[in-house]
């Protein structure tokens, strides 16, 4: 691996984190699976060359506890969803070039061997432990087998995570007042011996790690923080048939923890595809061995696009494992934030969400889902969907913007000047802007920043509506035909570099509009050099790219919504009756949690401040003029290391505020951010700019306060 801009000349392998074969897929899963496939897609229109990999999860307690509640073998269960999944992400055009499963042979015969790498190089060691067993049933309870108290929050906890509550990993025999979840009997704790990966061997290396780690910030700064802490060595032993059987002698007969050979799957996915195309398209040992290949001696480009809450997976556990065993490192982590509905959490078991399969139904095309999951907040970001927005982006954006671009200056060209060419080159003014689109984007991929791809290319088309606008190529035709021609030769090539620049957003509508162009091969194919050549095809009659979703529309999809989750919720399905199965890839299944990062919620309890005796009136409260606000921009300031420019959006007016955040956040992704402010601060000059209100943020990370819901720039909070 390199740490050089992309595209760089190492094979670069994309990951995405494996979704659990246990239930159905919604829009909130795709969230990741369609970042993935724009970030892959938008480094191979860089040139670099990239394998797209991931499979599904069979292992593991969330896949045999639903199994076991249908009634069927984990391996049947599993499998069928597996294909079900196989089939799904190409119909949203994430085109994995392998996606396999945790339980096929490559990633079987893999994992074993890693582990007894990890054995003979020796990270492993056994010890005795508390582990949680039904008495009544004659059953050791495993991970999601048991539920109970968080000893470090409180909170109602799975066995091997504070889901409900700070989001920790759990060791086994960690949760408080276990009970079973499959027979509700209390459990008790026996004593067996398990194997340890001594995870804390290699803080120091995590922590140099870290430092070297690129990706989304949450990613790199969330993982310090256990650091510090002091880390636990791992149990990497489950007592379950199912699963991966320990390879070093087994009394026991114990399986590994489905965290061990899920992550694995990586590499195997990329076995497998290296085995299906030739080595010599893509080697999966240069990318993945140190040392494997004298060109890459360290590996390659490995990115992994994972929710936000299998962090800890992603920067502490498995590169201890990579680093153990002479793997490459992973270069980057891009941790997603989650997908709400309608301001409120997912919840599969009261059928409130819009699954995968029912947006595809609908008729729905699959790109403008693609371009709204990308684009609406920054990748680390919770994003809201409702149809609503959905409409408005769609409508504004997609309709508005680019499409009505290409539609208006194709046809026009198509009209006019049919075969005949154009005109020889660009003009000056639309070349650098081209070239402008395209350093955006280069600096989106390099910035792992899927919105701000998007943005390169919207960006690009108002500058197409603005420039044809001004320039109207209708009145020049009789006048002053050669100036027409240029512009209109301008627009094509605008439209051209827009295909190009849109193929990691909307795969489907940038091929077909590049067929429009008359462009040969496909744009699939094309790289951003081609965005600069300018256009050479013959124009074809054009169509326009993308529909318009019409209110009635929205209005029915609600409506179908409400009357799902309200027959849902008379069937008497509760959030508390566990067996459904959408505990599925990232999202967090019946919660209504859009805040972000809640991990470090109990680490703060110790170091509180008291609260305060002194009291003041409400009028006091009254004279602080608090509102929402919208950042609009936010940039560095000449000289201050720590501050940032930032433009906010109050209302009635976009106010200069300077806030401490420049460490502490992406620059890149507060643009879009609701913000709480206080707006009757006094005015400060801060190094030469005047900050005219107050951010509001929490705590020595300045999390910034933001909204629950819709409240909107220049509500008044009170
Ligand atoms: N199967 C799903 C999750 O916890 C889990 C991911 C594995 S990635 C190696 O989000
Ligand atoms: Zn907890």
């Amino acid at each position: 691996m390199s740490h050089d801009d992309f595209p760089t000349d190492d094979p670069a392998v994309v990951t995405c984190g494996l979704p659990y074969a246990n239930g159905d897929l919604h829009i909130g899963h795709l969230r990741t699976y369609v970042g993935g496939d724009v970030y892959r897609r938008a480094l191979e229109r860089l040139g670099q060359e990239t394998a797209f990999v991931s499979g599904s999860d069979m292992h593991g307690t969330p896949v045999a506890v639903n199994a076991e509640q249908e009634g069927v073998s984990p391996e049947e269960f599993a499998l069928d969803w597996h294909e079900r999944y196989a089939a799904t992400f190409p119909k949203f055009n994430v085109e994995f070039d392998n996606y396999g499963h945790t339980h096929d042979e490559t990633n079987t015969e893999l994992t074993q061997e890693l582990v007894r790498d990890l054995d003979e190089a020796g990270h492993l060691y056994e010890k005795e432990i508390m582990v949680a067993y039904d008495p009544v049933d004659d059953q050791y309870l495993p991970d999601r087998y048991v539920e109970g108290t968080c000893p470090y929050c409180g909170a109602h906890a799975r066995g091997d995570e504070c889901d409900e509550g700070c989001q920790r990993h759990l060791e086994p025999g960690e949760v408080e007042d276990p009970e079973s979840t499959i027979t509700g009997n209390p459990a008790e704790y026996r004593e067996r011996t398990h194997k340890f990966f001594e995870v804390s061997a290699f803080a120091e290396y995590l922590s140099d790690f870290l430092d070297r780690l690129e990706g989304t910030s949450n990613a790199r700064n969330q993982p310090r923080e256990w650091i510090e802490q002091g880390l636990q060595d791992w149990c990497i032993t489950r007592d379950m048939d199912w699963g991966v059987e320990y390879p070093g002698e087994n009394p026991q007969d114990l399986v590994l923890y489905v965290w061990v050979d899920a992550p694995i799957e990586y590499i195997a996915s990329t076995k497998q595809y290296s085995e299906r195309v030739g080595a010599e398209a893509f080697d999966w040992e240069a990318a993945w061995k140190e040392g494997a290949s004298d060109a890459h001696p360290e590996g390659g480009e490995i990115v992994h696009v994972i929710g936000r809450d299998i962090i800890q997976h992603h920067t502490i556990f498995w590169p201890a494992m990579l680093e153990a065993t002479g793997h490459a490192e992973p270069r980057a982590v891009m941790a997603s934030g989650f997908v709400t509905l309608g301001g409120k959490g997912f919840s599969t078991s009261r059928d409130r969400a819009v699954w995968a399969d029912e947006y595809l139904d609908e008729g729905f095309h699959p790109d403008p889902l693609r371009y709204y999951l990308a684009t609406n907040g920054g990748f680390q970001q919770d994003v809201d969907f409702s149809w609503e927005k959905f409409r408005d982006r769609v409508n504004t954006e997609l309709v508005g913007t680019v499409g009505n671009f290409l539609y208006r200056s194709l046809l026009f060209a198509h009209r006019n000047y049919d075969d005949a060419p154009i005109s020889d080159a660009t003009s000056e003014e639309v070349d650098e802007r081209i070239e402008e689109a395209i350093a955006d984007f280069e600096a989106a991929v390099n910035d792992y920043s899927v919105r701000a791809v998007g943005d390169a290319v919207t960006d690009l088309a108002r500058f197409g509506n603005e420039y044809i606008q001004r320039s109207e190529p209708w009145n020049l035709v009789d006048d002053d035909p050669e100036e027409a021609e240029q512009v209109i030769h301008d627009c094509v090539a605008i439209a051209k570099a827009i295909a190009v620049l849109f193929e990691p957003i909307a795969p489907e509508k940038a091929e077909r509009l590049w067929d429009q162009l008359g462009e040969d091969g496909s744009v699939h194919e094309a790289t951003v050099e081609a965005a600069r050549e300018g256009p050479d095809g013959d124009l074809a009659e054009p169509t326009e790219l993308f529909e318009q979703i019409e209110d009635e529309r929205v209005e029915a999809l609600n409506e179908k919504l409400e009357a799902r989750v309200a027959d849902a919720e008379a069937d008497g399905e509760s959030s508390e009756d566990g067996g459904e199965s959408g505990e599925n890839g990232d999202e967090s299944d019946d919660t209504e949690d859009t805040a972000d990062d809640t991990d470090t919620d109990t680490d703060d309890m110790t170091d509180i401040e008291p609260l305060s005796d002194d009291r003041i009136s409400f009028d006091d409260f009254q004279e602080l003029d608090i509102r929402i606000g919208r950042i609009e921009e936010a940039e560095g300031i000449e000289g201050a290391d720590d501050l940032l420019k930032l433009g906010v959006d109050l209302g009635a007016e976009t106010r200069t505020i300077v806030a401490g955040l420049k460490q502490l956040h992406d620059v890149d992704e507060l643009p879009g951010t609701k913000v709480v402010v206080l707006a009757n601060m006094e005015k400060a000059e801060l190094f030469g700019v005047e900050s005219n209100g107050m951010v509001l943020a929490a705590g020595e990370e300045a999390d910034l306060l933001t909204t629950y819901e819709d409240a909107g720039p220049g509500t008044k909070v009170k």
